[in-house]
């Protein structure tokens, strides 16, 4: 797989499913799957050990409360490591914001948005990434972006 999209669990997946949705829209070569960082520790290490070798390009890891899973992979590899703060119970995701982008200097862990827009951009973040090395894949995030603005170009008509 090129792109690894990991949840720390099924809760997770009405953000994370927004991910994979875009990434198979972009026709990305990628896997979904529920790896927790305090639940299934030894494969959360055995995961990350091996993804550099594996040719896995990006990891979009997506986690809630004490959100620890994103960080936990980037401190055993070297791929780049895309966290979505997921939406939580109690705080709404303010723990799990604070808990992804507050990586002490030295361990980058990139930051998205709480919920499905972070999921969302996590996964075009993930694509731009790719697409320097695939023309096709760029025309296609080309092609993407000027969709948007269009469709934002056309709201005016919506007014009043
Ligand atoms: C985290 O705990 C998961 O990422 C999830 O957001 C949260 C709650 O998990 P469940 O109790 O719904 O399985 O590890």
């Amino acid at each position: 797989m090129i792109v690894e999209v990991v949840m720390g669990s099924s809760s997770d997946w009405a953000a994370m499913g927004v991910a994979d949705d875009l990434l198979r829209e972009f026709g990305i070569d990628h896997h979904c799957h529920v790896l927790s960082a305090h639940r299934m520790p030894d494969d959360m290490f055995r995961f990350a050990e091996t993804a550099w070798d594996r040719g896995v390009r990006a990891i979009i890891a997506g986690a809630g409360g004490a959100a620890h899973l994103p960080g936990m992979l980037a401190a055993k590899t070297t791929v780049p490591v895309l966290g979505v703060p997921i939406p939580s119970k109690h705080l709404q995701g303010v723990d799990s914001l604070y808990s992804i982008v507050q990586m002490p200097k030295g361990v980058p862990v990139a930051t998205f948005a709480i919920g499905a827009a972070g999921a969302a951009n996590a996964a075009l973040f993930a694509v731009a990434m790719l697409a320097r090395e695939n023309p096709e894949l760029h025309a296609k995030l080309q092609a993407y972006r000027q969709a948007q603005t269009e469709a934002a170009r056309a709201m005016t008509k919506d007014l009043q």
